[in-house]
């Protein structure tokens, strides 16, 4: 089989009509960003990547040198090319502007530069996740405000598992398609066009850990996927948790299954572990696209109208019966109160 490369694919979704030349250039920048991260993250302890950066970011978690070496990489790279108007970052406050001597364009680029932190040091697959928005018309100097777009008007949307392969997952709303890195040419090629998740799957992933943290719908979910056979689901489940979300969706893009980072008492007045704008919106779009759903546990992500650049919310994502079903029971319960 002939094999396609990211470029060529999006030469061909310009000519298709469903991108324009600025995004394309955005997806290409990025993509060459990710695979200088890919090389320091391969580099482990020999590239004195490993272990604490010393500083805190934003969300007051400690950082490690790899999430301010990767947030670097990504910032630098997307400065110059005239596609975007500004950056936001997980690792960072506010948006980043586009230095004045550089040309601007019309595309806001948001990422979590390293997802899964608490992996680096261990060895465990790590990642990138992004999302794309149009600038508003009329705005030069994009404020936090104008990043506040719900997930349905994202342009696109991908990750970047840094793993046993460099693995870039992206939609631009017409599939999710995936390209592997070949480490020897250089380029990401076309590995999986138009993935599909299995509506129904026996795997989950949870930290269980936070069990008894849980909302009651959320105990009787997972405790009825936990009596297995001889409960009302009537079959046994698995469970998997890397505690790499990029690791974890990647897993149910490929073999189908659901990833729950729940609502808990710990984190209630947060609002939620993950971030709306850096993981859950690019992700629901990436999981949609593939045929599977995504929800806070009570509506769909993508219709949330954002708050807040480093918003938090609730995460139920992927093969879609599932999705549903835990949704229904949180919506039921509510509805009964
Ligand atoms: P970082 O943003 O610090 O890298 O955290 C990773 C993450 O947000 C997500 O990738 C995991 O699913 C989740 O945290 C793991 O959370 P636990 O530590 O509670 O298992």
């Amino acid at each position: 089989m002939k094999s396609i490369s990211l470029i060529q694919f999006l030469i061909e979704e310009r000519r298709a009509g469903r991108i324009n030349a600025e995004l394309s250039l955005l997806i290409e920048v990025v993509a060459r960003a990710c695979k200088r991260i890919a090389v320091a993250t391969n580099k482990g302890a020999l590239g004195g990547v490993l272990g604490e950066a010393g500083t805190g970011n934003i969300q007051g978690e400690a950082q490690k040198k790899l999430d301010v070496i990767s947030n670097e990489i990504l910032l630098e790279a997307n400065a110059w090319g005239g596609q975007l108007a500004a950056c936001a970052s997980e690792e960072m406050e506010d948006p980043q502007p586009i230095p004045d001597m550089y040309p601007k364009g019309n595309h806001l680029l948001l990422f979590d530069p390293l997802d899964g932190s608490s992996n680096i040091d261990v060895n465990i697959s790590v990642g990138t996740i992004f999302s794309v928005l149009r600038c508003p018309d009329g705005i030069t100097e994009p404020k936090a405000e104008h990043f506040l777009q719900p997930g349905t008007t994202q342009l696109a949307a991908g990750y970047v598992v840094y793993g046993p392969a460099t693995v870039l997952v992206l939609t631009f709303g017409h599939g999710t398609h995936e390209f592997t890195l070949d480490r020897e040419v250089g380029s990401f090629i076309l590995s999986r066009r138009d993935i599909r998740i299995p509506e129904e799957t026996g795997e989950f992933a949870i930290n269980m850990s936070n069990q008894r943290h849980w909302e009651a719908p959320m105990q009787r979910y997972i405790g009825e996927l936990l009596a297995g056979k001889d409960g009302p689901r009537g079959r046994d489940f698995n469970m998997r948790w890397v505690a790499s979300m990029v690791a974890d969706v990647h897993r149910i893009i490929t073999r189908g299954g659901v990833f729950f980072y729940p609502l808990d008492a710990k984190i209630k007045s947060k609002g939620g572990k993950l971030r709306l704008m850096y993981e859950a919106n690019p992700m629901a779009m990436i999981i949609e696209q593939a045929g599977g759903a995504a929800t806070t546990g009570r509506q769909r992500i993508m219709d949330l109208q954002p708050t807040g650049l480093h918003q938090r919310v609730p995460v139920f994502l992927g093969s879609k019966k599932e999705v549903e079903v835990a949704t229904h029971y949180h919506v039921e319960a509510d509805a009964a109160v």
